[in-house]
């Protein structure tokens, strides 16, 4: 699937990006088909919202979304008493985190032809879907994502953890794109996030901080697929611009990989990863 320049290409900079890897039509069907989820969702059923820096203690409703289709909203979408100042389809931040097992129209998109044969060509054996994520970064008010390795959230011993990063609309400088450190996957693991004793959980860090020098946007147009390699240090500016930024997203690991109890997204045994098969 990748060529052989793609592979070298992958491993120097820790990112490969493919434009027109999914038809825009399609990107569309999953957006469509999203809105009707957004509609269905009750606003009263939490008050969650997802940010990203500081120790990021989450909460149960998101500890308990790994096997579930649950939303979380953006910060600046609620008011202090945690009331809605938006319409709640221009107030949600993301969806996660089981999508991709749950819901038959993203489970077609997660599984679509070609993303097997990609993941075995950037070094998985057999790899396990262990997340799926819908990120909306409205306009306006769409949350920063503090620069991070995916590696430090869904750990792994061996490191296998890779990042599919979709764009579903046209991503840029303007409304949010992505933003990566070419080679910075070789830099040292810097920090880790899990559950601790008594619930909850924290980011614990150490070393330096990932440089910002050299930092490269990602400006890709609906359609293009963005590999990560789980060491990679990236990360996404807040989206003041008219215009949303929808991505979804897939994190894989090697299932010949130890994935640790205390890693915040656990499943019960009954509903265990699986991986591109149908
Ligand atoms: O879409 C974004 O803005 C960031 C996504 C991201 O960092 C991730 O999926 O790991």
């Amino acid at each position: 699937m990748l060529t052989a320049e793609q592979i070298r290409s992958f491993e120097t900079d820790g990112f490969l990006v493919l434009e027109g890897f999914v038809p825009t039509e399609r990107c569309e069907r999953l957006r469509t088909h999203t809105e009707g989820l957004l509609r269905r969702i009750d606003p009263a059923e939490s008050t969650t919202v997802f940010t990203t820096g500081g120790t990021q203690n989450r909460d149960d409703y998101f500890l308990e979304s790994g096997d579930r289709i649950r939303f979380f909203w953006e910060a600046e979408a609620l008011d202090g008493e945690g009331n809605l100042t938006r319409p709640k389809e221009l107030a949600v931040n993301k969806l996660g985190h089981a999508m991709h097992d749950l819901d038959p129209e993203f489970e077609s998109f997660s599984r679509q032809e070609g993303l097997a044969e990609v993941a075995h060509d950037i070094g998985l054996a057999e790899p396990l879907i262990v997340q799926s994520m819908y990120i909306f970064k409205q306009p306006g008010i769409g949350g920063e994502v503090a620069l991070h390795n995916d590696h430090s959230f869904l750990w792994t011993e061996p490191m296998s953890t890779y990042g599919m990063w979709f764009a579903l609309e046209d991503a840029t400088t303007e409304n949010g794109c992505l933003w990566a450190l070419p080679g910075g996957h070789k830099l040292p693991q810097r920090a880790r996030f899990r559950r601790v004793p008594g619930g909850g959980t924290a980011l614990e860090e150490w070393g330096d901080p990932y440089p910002t020098d050299g930092l490269v946007p990602l400006e890709v147009p609906a359609g293009t697929l963005v590999l990560l390699d789980g060491m990679l240090p990236h990360g996404s500016e807040p989206n003041r611009s008219e215009r949303s930024r929808h991505a979804y997203t897939l994190h894989l690991i090697d299932a010949g990989s130890e994935w640790p109890a205390d890693n915040w997204l656990q499943r019960p045994p009954e509903f265990p990863f699986r991986g591109f098969r149908p």
